[in-house]
């Protein structure tokens, strides 16, 4: 494993798998995603990973004059590493998603390794009513589907990333999917030293459980020795466990309202900066790492700079 002496906290501030009825702080429009993103960032997160909702409603979108509108601002305002999808919604095909990297070409965009099924229709159990229809209808539809992300999109996504001077954040929902990574790399494909983010805690992907991301790391560390470093996102109520668990192995960790609603149990998150500032306590109090700043990131993850993107 590739090691940094400090921690990255990253935020991903809205995502798409939390739907509006299930907190009034998740962030909605693009000031709501730009303030949140900037208070992150001084928060202490280094990488703010965007997703764009519409304005009106909520519902997720690829709409790319609002990934700029968002990537500007926030770009004005802070000096994280600005970090869009390509993720967006597993409803999306595999073009909506990713056209923000030509359009941008920002230093970073997540880059999702494998398909998995992405099941949100349980959160529908728990909730009387919804404020938008499009939500029913939403967490409804991931019964039947499958995120797609097969070798044949990864064989035009990665040579994408690496034309427009993208690096790659690996999300990895399962083991199988560092083998995909490790299938790239042999191909030459994919350029190392890489990036991985543990998603874990997805219904269709690896549970949230420390012995599966001690699996994780092992299995990374058989397939890429010193040539990856890792961040865990525990999505749910494990993210904070996770999260402290990751940086006390060297590695980095994920927060945001994308992947938990929650500060404490039975608790919602008031801010995405809640978030980030309990992470960096956690990391702190509990490995004594200091938090690295957006430039430590840049030059530890060898990114082009803020000067060589294009909004
Ligand atoms: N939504 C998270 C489960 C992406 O946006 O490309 C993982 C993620 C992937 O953030
Ligand atoms: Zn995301």
């Amino acid at each position: 494993m590739r090691k940094l002496d400090k921690a990255i906290v990253t935020c991903a501030v809205t995502g798409a798998i939390h739907v509006p009825t299930m907190s009034p702080h998740l962030p909605i429009t693009p000031d709501e995603i730009v303030e949140e993103a900037v208070g992150a960032a001084e928060a202490g997160a280094s990488i703010v990973h965007l997703h764009v909702r519409d304005p009106e409603n909520g519902e997720p979108t690829s709409d790319l004059e609002l990934f700029r509108d968002v990537a500007e601002r926030v770009k004005d305002r802070c000096d994280a590493v600005v970090q869009p999808t390509t993720g967006g919604a597993p409803t999306m095909t595999v073009e909506e998603r990713t056209a923000v990297v030509p359009e941008l070409e920002p230093e970073m965009a997540s880059c999702n390794m494998g398909s998995i099924n992405f099941g949100l229709y349980p959160i529908l159990d728990a909730f009387e009513e919804f404020k938008y229809e499009w939500e029913t209808e939403y967490l409804e539809g991931t019964r039947d589907l499958i995120f797609p992300n097969s070798f044949e999109s990864l064989e035009t996504i990665l040579p994408m990333f690496e034309s427009h001077g993208t690096k790659p954040e690996l999300e990895c929902y399962d083991v199988g999917h560092l083998y995909n990574a490790k299938h790239f790399v042999d191909r030459g494909i994919l350029e190392t030293p890489i990036h991985i983010q543990f998603v874990m805690g997805i219904h269709g992907g690896i549970s949230a459980d420390h012995d599966h991301l001690l699996h994780l790391v092992d299995t990374a560390e058989k397939l890429f020795g010193d040539e990856f470093s890792f961040s865990v996102i525990g999505a749910g109520r494990m993210q904070m466990a996770l999260g402290t668990t990751a940086v006390s192995m060297g590695g980095h960790a994920r927060v945001g309202l994308e992947d938990s609603l929650y500060i404490r149990k039975g608790e919602l998150a008031e801010s995405n900066a809640q978030q980030v500032e309990k992470m960096v306590d956690l990391t702190k109090e509990v490995t004594g790492r200091e938090i690295a700043s957006p430039d430590e990131v840049r030059s530890f993850l060898d990114l082009k700079g803020q000067e060589n993107v294009a909004f």
